[in-house]
């Protein structure tokens, strides 16, 4: 089989609302979609999900760095020689590249090469990579910083209605003793039993990360994710000590050797890949094992449509993120909507990844 085409769309889908956490707001999406054809007839996509307020998130770049720098070193390969691509890939870009926005479409194009060989053996993707559950838990996760408290009492009582057994709020306002009042309503309202993450988005320093998260954990807090930048490996290494409550990250992180800083320094105790971050499905695949080597679970980062047939193939799986309001943005332009029932994912059976774009989605979002 050989590759005959890489062709970039971007769709753009407005949020329903505007989300906000303790960096940025969000009111769109732009599914950045690449799809690799062959020439027997079968396509496969990997998509990026960037978003941002108004202008300026990214989209046009990432489409720009696929057509104009990455596309030339995958069209005439055999799609099954995965990690020649990328190894290809990652010399061609390795002045520019290895981070940053050509890693994102490195990413994609890993996973599209996936759903091409997914397709051709028929197979769902996590019996590729090598099955070990067939459904999975999930947790409503909000970005609701922005929100008020009422609103962010119903949006957790709606998931705890929908069966969820775990949800995770925003924190990081500018007064903490607000985070403070928010986690409690928030605990008030879903009960001792179901699990409580919070998010920081890195909005803290040390010292301010222990300070708070010794008062979150009053709250049982399942666990407490990216209380400090990521680039303070230190920082989040002092904060994961002085703690009890877990620390969750790894959402900005590319490849597996950042990862390899976060768990060499004890900074983490729960991991958090990004697959269309931090290099696909192969990249997001090396990384679960590295944390399954150091004995730590892994919680996927966005992407349900992805991360659930990653999750479902390794070990050490603990929870999917479900971020309704990017998967209501998602249902939007893929022909089978992301189905989550009473807090729990089926994998998809469909061959390969099973996230498929529809025309109505094309013909109604595309900007690019
Ligand atoms: C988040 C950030 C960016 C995109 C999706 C989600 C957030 C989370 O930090 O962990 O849910
Ligand atoms: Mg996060």
């Amino acid at each position: 089989m050989k590759i005959t085409n890489v062709e970039c769309s971007i769709l753009s889908v407005p949020l329903k609302r505007t989300l906000g956490n303790s960096r940025t707001a969000y009111n769109v999406v732009d599914w950045v979609v690449v799809q690799i054809h062959t020439d027997e007839g079968i396509s496969g996509t990997g998509h990026m999900g960037s978003m941002g307020y108004q202008k300026g998130r990214g989209s046009r770049a990432m489409k720009s760095v696929v057509d104009t720098e990455l596309k030339e070193v995958v069209v005439g390969k055999d799609p099954f020689y995965i990690e020649k691509i990328r190894k290809d890939l990652w010399a061609k870009s390795y002045y520019y590249g290895q981070k940053g926005l050509a890693y994102w479409g490195i990413s994609a194009i890993d996973t599209a090469l996936w759903d091409i060989v997914g397709k051709a053996t028929g197979k769902p993707l996590y019996k590729l990579l090598g099955g070990c559950q067939d459904e999975l838990p999930v947790y409503g996760s909000g970005i609701d910083l922005s929100w008020s408290l009422e609103e962010l009492i119903q949006e957790v009582t709606d998931f705890v209605e929908q069966g969820f057994k775990a949800v995770k709020i925003k924190v990081g306002k500018p007064d903490y003793r607000e985070d403070l009042q928010r986690v409690k309503a928030v605990r008030e309202a879903i009960g001792d039993d179901i699990h409580l993450m919070v998010d920081a988005n890195q909005a803290w320093r040390p010292a301010e990360a222990i300070q708070i998260g010794k008062r979150l954990e009053e709250y049982n807090i399942y666990f407490l994710e990216e209380p400090v930048s990521n680039n303070d490996i230190p920082g989040m290494a002092k904060v994961a000590a002085a703690l009890d409550v877990p620390i969750a990250a790894g959402e900005m992180e590319f490849t597996r050797y950042a990862f390899r800083e976060l768990l060499t320094a004890g900074a983490i105790d729960i991991v958090q890949p990004d697959p269309m971050r931090n290099g696909g499905i192969t990249e997001c695949m090396k990384i679960c094992t590295l944390a399954d080597t150091w004995n730590l679970p892994v919680t996927s980062h966005f992407y349900i449509e992805l991360m659930v047939h990653v999750l479902a193939a390794i070990p050490n799986a603990l929870y999917l993120e479900y971020i309704q309001v990017f998967v209501e943005s998602l249902n939007e332009v893929i022909v089978h909507p992301v189905e989550v029932k009473n807090g729990m994912m089926q994998v998809p059976q469909r061959p390969g990844h099973g996230v498929e774009f529809s025309k109505e989605g094309f013909n109604k979002y595309r900007i690019a």
